[in-house]
């Protein structure tokens, strides 16, 4: 068999590749999905405020007594996997100190942020910059870092736009990051090296959690160490996440709310996209690329999307009232920027519990113009499947609005 194919089959899955990666479209993103817009087909999705039992809520108080919590328990049953809530200690320790720092105008501070349940633990590393001249506790960005550490150097030999701290610093914000792998690696065979190793019997079970849920349970450890550093305001830390860490960071925001925005770019299927719209990544590609990264039961939706209890804009809706920021790029179809536009529009009736919503408009927005607006933001970049310094400086310029 391998020997029929031989080098020629291999030369040509390498062309492929290098002409998919050129044209924008992502490796695996051509056979076999649907990129043709009257193809996708009509669907209906399941409304966030009628409960299970058939009750329409109404009043925000429902909505967080009753319905919150039942779509939040569906999202680990048959999605994300359950979040685990109990550890034995948590310890916060200090590895690095650097005053003045990007030409006088931050502080470095690095904290190993090591957790212990059932004789074991795991320590996520957290990189962080605070800007000097700051009198009192700041507002910080906390990125999910999906990428290679060198996104987050802290002696900024490397400088990336994936994680632009130099700008953060600049706006008076506070930056920090931590890197997926010390949560869970991110490959099928090892995820379990880390935040699963605590929590062992979640491998037993159809809803236990796995990378996304252990990258999200690491966020929220992120916070307690935030609640207890003096320099950090902990009721305002945005979070955000890049493609899988977007993922990550909307159900980090729906499972805690103590974080004050949530910022999803790029993050496609299982992240802000609608999953019954067939249209670039499915359920079923995503499941067999990445099966480490769902609950098993998120297996049975492989090809019947339209049998989840839930859509993804069930999963915007649970960080409401708190203001959300999801974002698509033009080369980025894969990620399906129309589905995950409408699924911030099909969030609205949840916010608007809250209060008004802005008038966004009902078909996706132009490429370069973002919509910066509370509680719901949005915006389409020019190019290709990325984070990048344009993505960053409209966070910012929510944030300003945000927090003032
Ligand atoms: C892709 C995957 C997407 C997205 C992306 C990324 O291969 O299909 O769902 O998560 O990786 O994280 O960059």
């Amino acid at each position: 068999m391998l020997k029929k194919t031989g080098m020629a089959h291999r030369f040509g899955i390498r062309l492929f590749i290098i002409l998919s990666v050129l044209s924008g479209i992502r490796p695996g993103a051509v056979s076999g999905q649907n990129y043709d817009e009257s193809k996708v087909g009509s669907y209906t999705l399941p409304d966030p405020l009628l409960g299970r039992d058939g009750r329409v809520i109404a009043d925000a108080r429902t909505w967080e007594q009753v319905r919150r919590p039942e779509l939040l328990k569906l999202f680990e049953e048959h999605v994300y996997g359950r979040m685990p809530k109990t550890f034995d200690r948590i310890g916060f320790r200090t590895t690095r100190e650097a005053k003045g720092m990007m030409n006088g105008s931050a502080d470095l501070k690095e904290t190993a942020i090591t957790i212990a349940r059932g004789g074991r633990s795991v320590t996520i590393n957290l990189v962080m910059f605070l800007p000097s001249r700051a009198e009192g506790p700041v507002p910080v960005f906390l990125l999910i870092n999906n990428r290679s550490v060198r996104n987050t150097a802290p002696d900024r030999d490397t400088l990336s736009d994936f994680w632009p701290a130099e700008k953060v610093i600049a706006a008076g914000y506070g930056v920090a990051a931590f890197q997926v792998n010390d949560a869970a690696p991110d490959r099928r065979d090892t995820f379990q090296n880390g935040v699963m190793q605590l929590y062992p019997e979640e491998l037993q079970r159809p809803d236990g959690m796995k990378a996304i849920g252990s990258w999200a349970w690491a966020a929220s450890r992120v916070m307690d160490y935030f609640e207890s550093e003096k320099r950090v305001d902990a009721r305002r830390v945005a979070l955000v996440g890049h493609s899988r860490g977007g993922k990550t960071s909307l159900w980090a925001c729906a499972q805690d709310t103590r974080f004050a925005i949530c910022i999803s770019n790029n993050s496609g299927n299982t992240g802000a996209a609608l999953s019954r719209r067939n249209f670039g990544e499915t359920v079923e590609r995503i499941n067999t690329s990445f099966p480490h990264w769902f609950a098993d039961n998120y297996k049975k939706y492989n090809g019947r999307e339209s049998e989840l209890p839930v859509d993804q804009h069930m999963l915007i809706a649970l960080a409401a009232p708190r203001p959300v920021y999801v974002t698509n790029a033009t080369r980025d179809l894969w990620a399906d920027p129309t589905g995950t536009y409408l699924a911030l529009l099909h969030a609205r009736p949840v916010f608007r519990l809250y209060g008004p919503v802005p008038d966004l408009p009902e078909t996706l927005p132009a490429a370069g113009s973002p919509y910066i607006s509370l509680p719901l933001s949005y915006h389409l970049r020019e190019g290709k499947h990325n984070l990048e310094g344009y993505d960053w400086e409209n966070f910012i310029r929510l944030a300003q609005l945000h927090f003032k």
